[in-house]
């Protein structure tokens, strides 16, 4: 039989990864993209791998109207759904809660509705995230650990994961969540701090950005790498009973060690560069994430191949690359 899968936010760092994992797996990929995108725009770029693919389809609509999604799914009938669309930047949803909540928290209720009322046979996805465990600084942190959200982009994640879990016990549906700590790769937007990092060290080398700005040095991420974590995705889909999985590399490092790492990387000294901007502070930081995917590991037998080093000089060396070839385009 054909197998359909049903991704949002497929524009995306992690819905390409994923498009083409499952393109590559022989599926039929429909991808949810706004109206906004148009069909050359910087936002498809992440795509030009798989853009004129024959089992690719893109079809209009957004989190935020039903009817969009229920009309793709009849039209479609996938026998997996993923959700990865989200307003993502956590900074950003201190300035944009409504819409943050509008998109992260309802957009998922929308999709679980419209999978319940068309066909509550489909699997479901749902990218939920490590920011969930907020303040709680207890690591490392699985599955058990206690949720203390403190952003209102970590507080609409946590009502979409217990959304997740309601319908799951209650309709009995194939609904996974994946609770993912922060990864990376040279599709990473560029106002998450990694990509930052690596594109000013880029440019400052090449002589066409003079500093850098950055918020808080001292907060601790765990990160990997995104097309490790993409699998992780498409094997809980493949699980005869749903769950909730954490997703992890198991090491913490701060935004310093991140920094001072590419820099040394780049032969430049961060303190000639570097200035510490209140701009990007929050309200209120996520002082520490670090994860334990155990259960994955056993369950799944998921495990990352992309250690944190090597992720860093990864997207260094690409977006050094994309650079001088812009900067040559400009001569
Ligand atoms: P991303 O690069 O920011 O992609 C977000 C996607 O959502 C884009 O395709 C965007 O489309 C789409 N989108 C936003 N608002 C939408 C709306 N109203 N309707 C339809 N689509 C909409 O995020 P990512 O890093 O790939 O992350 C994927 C998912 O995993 C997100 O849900 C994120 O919250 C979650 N997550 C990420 C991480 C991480 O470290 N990357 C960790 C844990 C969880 P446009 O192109 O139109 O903007
Ligand atoms: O790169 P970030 O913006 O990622 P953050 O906030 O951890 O969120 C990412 O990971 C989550 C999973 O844990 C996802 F759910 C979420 O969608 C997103 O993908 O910031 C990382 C850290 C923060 O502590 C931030 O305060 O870096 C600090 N930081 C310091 N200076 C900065 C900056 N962050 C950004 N974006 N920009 C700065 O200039």
């Amino acid at each position: 039989m054909e197998k359909v899968a049903f991704i949002t936010g497929i524009t995306g760092q992690d819905g390409s990864y994923l498009s083409e994992l499952l393109l590559g797996k022989g599926y039929t990929v429909v991808g949810l993209v706004r109206r906004t995108v148009a069909s050359d725009s910087a936002k498809m770029v992440n795509l030009s791998r798989i853009r004129e693919h024959e089992r690719l389809i893109m079809e209009y609509g957004d989190m935020s109207d039903m009817s969009s999604l229920t009309r793709i799914i009849s039209h479609h009938k996938p026998q997996e759904v993923y959700n990865l669309a989200a307003q993502s930047h956590v900074g950003t949803s201190f300035k944009t809660p409504m819409s943050t909540v509008e998109i992260n928290l309802n957009g998922c209720l929308n999709l679980l509705e419209a999978i319940r009322i068309i066909d509550p046979k489909i699997k479901f996805y749902q990218a939920s995230t490590s920011e969930m465990f907020g303040d709680n600084i207890k690591c490392p942190q699985n599955e058990n650990t206690v949720l203390s959200p403190v952003s209102p982009y970590a507080c609409a994640k946590v009502g979409a994961h217990n959304l997740v879990q309601t319908y799951r016990k209650s309709y009995n549906m194939h609904a996974s969540s994946g609770i993912l700590f922060n990864h990376e790769s040279p599709r990473r937007g560029e106002n998450f701090v990694t990509r930052k990092i690596t594109m000013a060290a880029a440019r400052i080398k090449l002589g066409i950005q003079k500093e850098l700005r950055l918020g808080n040095l001292d907060a601790e991420r765990d990160w990997g790498f995104a097309g490790d974590y993409v699998y992780a995705m498409w094997l809980m889909l493949q699980q005869e009973h749903a769950d909730d999985y954490v997703i992890s590399s198991g090491s913490a490092h701060s935004v310093r060690d991140f920094l001072n790492y590419v820099f040394e990387h780049a032969g430049l000294d961060p303190d000639e560069y570097v200035i510490i901007d209140p701009k990007f502070y929050r309200p209120c930081e996520v002082p520490r994430l670090w994860g334990d995917s155990s259960k994955a590991k056993r369950i799944l037998g998921w495990e990352p191949s992309v250690a944190y080093k090597e992720l860093a000089i990864m997207m260094y060396e690409e977006d050094y690359e994309r650079e001088s070839k812009k900067s040559q385009t400009k001569d």
